[in-house]
């Protein structure tokens, strides 16, 4: 079985996996160790990956990237409207509220739902694992960006099932860093607690981490974030400053020209990259607009001007983790930076000031997760050996339950599982109903969501069941290695003394193993006691904006066709390759080694069919089916075979007598 890992971030995929008794990093077919998270539809095929970002210019409204932002979010929520404006494809409201995307291929109209582009971004980068490896791919270990709602975390589930992925865990980003910085760091003292930040900036988000290690544990006491504020951001500060120069200085609006507009945006992350290595750097893009060529320059310390408000924004998340982590300053053993977002310097100079040293970069900024993820997978796999290691992560979000009414459902500590509570965890919950019942898992503290996002998680109905009057139901909740609320069990005790009519609530809580046998010990005195009668109830979950059996099913379908459609072309231009090779070799060969073998008549017959393929390759049969190629290519043999068969009976009478003389 293959242990792997997968990071997919809104600009980069990187894949780890197990390999010779350590982590590798794969190659993809560029031999990069990041691929693009772009898939895009061309004429007559998908691309995806770096042949998908390599056509986004060519073919802007059918390249879809980013979609890791859309994934699981509502349409009408503002922060994705501001996406969506930064993004060039096509896109409404779908009827569940999430985002729907449109685009024309093989000259129809398609929509597609993020979950679909996501899984034919997972069944590319399941494919590029596979030829690595040389073995099927199934179980995996994925990173999700902690603030991730329920919702968000079923779709990434739904997406990897429709490439025929199994997660065995969707695992926070920092939680599996701090699981590659635990494992392989050695030198923490024996006794003492070592707390570490971890900050991570990527394209679109910055997350920080606080997690205490110890020897073979790590805990994670806090999770913060900025769920829009990454490197994208800082491209935008430049996109803005030179489109505002470019109007000035060419008369051009690169706002009201995609293709412009993609093209300055591009050229801005790269001269972003440039300025910091570099005090200044140049911009040159030619024709961008009206077949003007621009030219434009900024330095380093005017860009860093412009993000100071960027830059400031920083620190929030950063306070906000250490606070959550109820630990002082003084306790920090270290500050880890990684994500490639962080490469700026100024960053680095602004978390200096903040957290009063240096942050280190022992890690390697653009794997570590990834790598954290095959760990994290090697040690889920029944097949593989890892040293002992306790993982406990911790929560971002209070969940609290509704009734089918909206009201509150008062529990101990206000929550089912309150903020910062370690998981995988289960929740015994104590009702006294009669019959078929609603329960709604919300978060209970709007302030900690990101910004528009729904508190509603799952709806739940229980039942259906009758009971007496002196019967309560006890509903078993977990919250699992995913990080996504369910309801294990739910079932009607039935006994002939009740304890106490109130609700109440058992804490009783298993971490990081997860999987232990329900508490029965309480059920069991009242058994002794009382004579007490367990029913199962059914329970049946609906999920507002998710992925339906039959929707997954379909989605699984659709997925195929397209890989089917993908295989096709892609055959079809080996086949044509083919022959236009089998062309020219023999018109080679016909002039060279096999010259003596035809008659005139021969060579000249051959020639003519050779250069009436020619001609016909260039024109009509540019573009045609397999099965066309393959026939020409039969037809060519047949008059060639003659000759290339005298060749080689000659060839292997040369070879006899030479064998024989020696
Ligand atoms: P996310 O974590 O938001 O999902 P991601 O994991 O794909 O996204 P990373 O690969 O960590 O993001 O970082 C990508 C960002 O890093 C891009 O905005 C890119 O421009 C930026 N970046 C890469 N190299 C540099 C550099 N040398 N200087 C500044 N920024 C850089
Ligand atoms: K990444
Ligand atoms: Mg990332």
């Amino acid at each position: 079985m293959s242990v792997v890992g997968f990071d997919i971030g809104n600009e980069n995929c990187v894949i780890a996996a197990a390999k010779n008794r350590g982590i590798d990093v794969l190659l993809n077919d560029e031999s990069n160790r990041e691929t693009p998270a772009v898939v895009s539809f061309g004429e007559k095929q998908r691309f995806l990956g770096s042949a998908g970002a390599a056509s986004a210019t060519m073919n802007p409204r059918s390249t879809i990237s980013q979609v890791k932002r859309l994934i699981g979010s509502e349409y009408k929520n503002p922060l994705v409207q501001d996406d969506l404006k930064l993004l060039p494809f096509e896109t409404s409201e779908a009827s569940d509220g999430g985002v729907l995307i449109h685009l024309h291929y093989l000259n129809e109209k398609h929509t597609y739902k993020p979950v679909q582009i996501l899984g034919m971004l997972f069944a590319h980068l399941k494919q590029m694992a596979e030829k690595n490896l040389e073995t099927p791919v199934s179980s995996c270990v994925i990173g999700i960006p902690s603030y991730f709602t329920d919702l968000q975390r079923r779709a990434y589930l739904d997406a990897a099932h429709i490439a025929g992925l199994k997660p065995l865990r969707l695992m926070h980003d920092c939680t599996a860093i701090a699981l590659g910085y635990g494992i392989y760091k050695t030198d923490f003292s024996d006794s003492r607690t070592t707390n570490v930040v971890f900050v991570d900036i990527g394209h679109c988000d910055t997350q920080v981490t606080v997690a205490a290690f110890e020897q073979g544990h790590m805990k994670v006491l806090s999770h913060a974030f900025d769920n829009h504020l990454g490197g994208r951001d800082f491209d935008e500060v430049l996109f803005k400053y030179f489109a505002e120069k470019f109007k000035q200085q060419y008369n051009i609006d690169v706002y009201s020209n995609t293709r412009a507009s993609i093209r300055l945006r591009t050229a801005c992350e790269k001269l972003k990259k440039v300025l910091s290595a570099n005090a200044e750097a140049p911009l040159n893009i030619e024709c961008l607009m009206d077949e003007k060529d621009v030219k434009g320059f900024i330095k380093r310390d005017d860009f860093e001007n412009l993000c100071s408000e960027l830059l400031e924004r920083i620190s929030s998340p950063c306070y906000k983790a250490v606070n959550d982590a109820r630990i002082s300053a003084d306790k920090i053993y270290a500050i880890e930076l990684v994500g490639s977002g962080s490469r700026i310097p100024a960053i680095m100079r602004k978390l200096t000031s903040l957290f009063g040293r240096e942050p280190r970069r022992t890690l390697n900024a653009s794997e570590c997760v990834a790598r954290g993820c095959a760990l994290q997978c090697a040690m889920l796999s029944p097949t593989f050996r890892v040293r002992d290691y306790e993982v406990q992560d911790s929560f971002p979000f209070a969940i609290g339950l509704q009734s089918d009414e909206g009201k509150t459902i008062a529990l101990p500590n206000g929550a089912l599982f309150s903020k910062g509570h370690p998981f995988p965890s289960y929740k015994m919950l104590s009702l006294h109903r009669h019959n078929t019942f609603y329960l709604e898992a919300i978060y209970t503290n709007e302030n900690d969501l990101p910004l528009g996002v729904s508190s509603k998680l799952t709806h739940f109905t229980i039942g259906p069941f009758s009971s007496g009057e002196k019967s309560k139901v006890k509903v078993r909740f977990h919250l699992n290695l995913h990080g996504i609320v369910t309801i294990e069990s739910a079932s009607l005790i039935e006994e002939d003394h009740p304890h106490s009519p109130s609700e109440h609530m058992g804490t009783e809580t298993h971490m990081s193993n997860g999987d232990s046998t329900p508490s029965t010990t309480h059920t069991g005195d009242e058994m002794r006691k009382n004579k007490v009668k367990r029913h199962d109830i059914p329970v049946s979950e609906y999920v507002f904006g998710g992925t339906t059996r039959d929707e997954l099913i379909e989605a699984q379908e659709t997925e195929r066709m397209l890989a089917n459609q993908d295989i096709y072309v892609e055959q079809t231009k080996e086949k044509k390759n083919t022959l236009e090779s089998f062309v020219y070799d023999t018109r080679e060969k016909l002039l060279s080694t096999h010259r003596s073998f035809a008659t005139e008549e021969e060579r000249e017959g051959i020639s003519r069919n050779l250069q009436e393929t020619e001609d016909w390759l260039y024109e009509d049969g540019d573009d045609e089916s397999q099965q066309a190629y393959i026939q020409r290519l039969e037809d060519l043999r047949k008059l060639v075979d003659p000759i290339e068969n005298r060749y080689k009976e000659e060839d292997a009478r040369i070879q006899a007598t030479t064998t024989l003389s020696n």
